[in-house]
């Protein structure tokens, strides 16, 4: 207990930046971001909103004008938006190579990321993330078996391109957009064969997926009854 005090002390003497999240279990837009910024070590302090608060919004609210999370809060502003998060601290911290060094192929990235970031809706729908559960059905939602076919080949064909081990090589903002996908298809049993499976096995088991996951786990078996 104080070891976790120390440190969350340390961190926040260290840096400005505070990122607001909602419950590991569920917010998907939450652990894009916390993952991007946990995996590159920049350093945050964290602040956690329970979602099924019943003054949740109000929470929220006084974090983040959006009503929504993630925000990321620095020492002169808050920056809502899981991308803009993103692009903020890819800028703020060159040195880590969030997005892809080549100019092209960070193109392709962004193209990557921004089809998640505004579309998926029926997956999206139809499989909430629910990252400790197995063996649950999707939804009715209409369109799924597209976006996962869709998701299946924009993952095969960034994979081809760059060799892996992740989307674009090394571990980028792209993976960090798509863990969310990796846990939805494990959840929902959305079967993933050789590369796509292996790929899926390497974000699942990174390090700093590994803690969320913990997290999530923690933070359900606390709800339990
Ligand atoms: N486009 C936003 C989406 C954020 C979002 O929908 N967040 C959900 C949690 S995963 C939320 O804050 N829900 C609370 C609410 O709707 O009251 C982003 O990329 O950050």
């Amino acid at each position: 207990m104080l070891a976790r005090f120390v440190r969350s002390r340390t961190v926040r003497l260290m840096s400005d930046l505070t990122l607001v999240v909602g419950n590991a279990n569920t917010s998907s837009w939450s652990l894009r971001p916390w993952l991007a910024l946990t995996a590159f070590g920049v350093p945050f302090a964290e602040a956690t909103v329970n979602l099924r608060a019943s003054d949740a919004k109000a929470q929220i609210l006084a974090h983040s004008p959006s009503g929504l999370v993630p925000a990321l809060k620095t020492a002169s502003l808050t920056i809502w938006d899981s991308l803009a998060i993103i692009e903020y601290v890819a800028e703020r911290f060159p040195e880590k190579a969030f997005w892809p060094r080549e100019r092209e192929v960070r193109g392709l990235a962004r193209a990557v990321v921004s089809e998640m970031h505004s579309g998926f809706r029926p997956l999206r729908v139809a499989c909430p993330m629910n990252i400790v559960a197995t063996g649950l059905a999707p939804g009715p939602e209409e369109g799924v078996e597209a976006d996962i076919a869709r998701i299946r080949e924009s993952w095969a064909a960034c994979l081809a391109r760059s060799g892996g081990p992740f989307l674009f090589g090394a571990f980028s903002a792209a993976d960090a957009f798509y863990a969310p996908v990796v846990s939805r298809f494990r959840t929902y049993g959305i079967g993933l064969e050789g590369e796509l499976r292996a790929y899926a096995g390497r974000v699942w088991d990174h390090p700093a997926m590994g803690a969320w996951r913990a997290r999530a786990a923690r933070e359900v078996a606390a709800a339990a009854p």
